[in-house]
């Protein structure tokens, strides 16, 4: 067991939910603290029905934790995680910032648990698109080798954290009563559009969001010869991430293959029924920790070719319960740490 475990990063968004989530599913601990900028050092927050004072993120304030979930913009992680580390404290990081580097796990508790016990001090979660998208290759690339992906994702404003999702409202609300909205979150206004941009411009024509999708999709499932082909988009939905995928395997895998793959498949849910309306959309995922797989059929345009969609939280899976069902995994095998 970790005795002190903090949160880094508690006031934000995923912070939240990470708190309830260490709540609800019992996170063994004696002691637990919240870090987080200057900026809400000292304004209190509530955990399983007690107050809680949060704490200046500062190299000292590492000090005695032993684990801690961080949940904090790029540059904010490139910063505190050499901290934590100094101070001996396991880090489980959410930022895209240690995803990369070769001597960070990148871990997806239901693909490769085994890559967690080879952390030096810090493993990283994955970016919400390719979270969902790698649970459901996983089954896919097992059974028949996966060679190549082309993906269209379908992104959430809660991506972009609450502002996102606050200017979600507020550009709708204005353009519903014909006033103009200066967008500040997102490049575009998101009222009524889409925006096929995420992220900045990276290489090649992609950005770094669909970069993320490539990356990491390899560096998680072990194979640097899948061949991923994303464009990333932003959609006016507040929160659940959707993607359409279409994936070729070496060995053919029929529809119904690949939904009792699906199916067996821990961390996956099918919800499969074209004739009666029965999908999964992302009003009827929000809130849960399951990806969910929907629309299941063989590609019409390619022999071993397998198309289906894929809903997912992507506050949750996405984010906060993929970083807690790591630490979960740490605590599990405590002798490995
Ligand atoms: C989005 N996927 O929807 C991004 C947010 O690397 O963890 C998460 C960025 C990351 O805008």
């Amino acid at each position: 067991m970790f005795e002190t475990i903090a949160i880094v990063g508690a006031t934000g968004a995923v912070g939240g939910i990470i708190r309830k989530l260490l709540a609800e599913r019992k996170f063994p601990h004696k002691q637990i603290r919240f870090l987080a900028s200057k900026r809400s050092a000292g304004t209190t927050i509530e955990f399983a029905g007690k107050t809680y004072t949060v704490e200046e993120m500062t190299p000292e304030a590492f000090r005695g934790i032993d684990l801690a979930i961080g949940s904090t913009p790029d540059p904010v992680a490139k910063e505190f995680v050499p901290w934590a580390k100094e101070a001996g404290c396991v880090v489980v990081d959410e930022s895209g910032f240690w995803r990369m580097d070769p001597t960070v796990p990148l871990v997806i508790p239901e693909v490769n648990p085994e890559a967690a016990f080879t952390h030096q001090g810090v493993i990283a979660s994955p970016n919400c698109s390719t979270t969902q998208m790698v649970q459901s290759l996983k089954p896919l690339h097992d059974a028949g080798r996966v060679r190549r992906v082309i993906v269209s994702t379908y992104q959430a404003t809660s991506g972009a954290g609450v502002e996102g999702q606050r200017e979600l409202i507020e550009a709708s609300r204005a353009a519903l009563d014909d006033q103009a909205h200066q967008a500040k979150t997102f490049a575009h206004s998101i009222a009524f559009n889409l925006i096929p941009q995420i992220g900045s411009h990276k290489q090649d024509g992609y950005t770094s969001e669909e970069i993320k999708m490539v990356l990491e999709t390899r560096k998680i499932l072990g194979d640097e010869s899948i061949q991923v082909c994303p464009t990333c988009v932003r959609v006016p939905v507040s929160n659940c991430h959707s993607e359409s995928i279409l994936v070729e395997t070496e060995r053919k895998i029929t529809a119904e293959e690949a939904r009792e793959l699906f199916a067996a498949t821990p961390g996956l849910k099918v919800v499969d029924d074209l004739a009666n309306g029965q999908y999964p959309m992302p009003n009827n995922c929000d809130g849960d920790d399951t990806t969910f797989i929907g629309r299941i059929r063989e590609d019409l345009s390619c022999e071993n070719g397998l198309a289906f969609w894929c809903v997912s939280d992507n506050l949750r899976k996405g984010a906060a319960t993929n970083a807690v069902q790591i630490a979960e995994l740490l605590t599990r095998n405590a002798a490995a740490v």
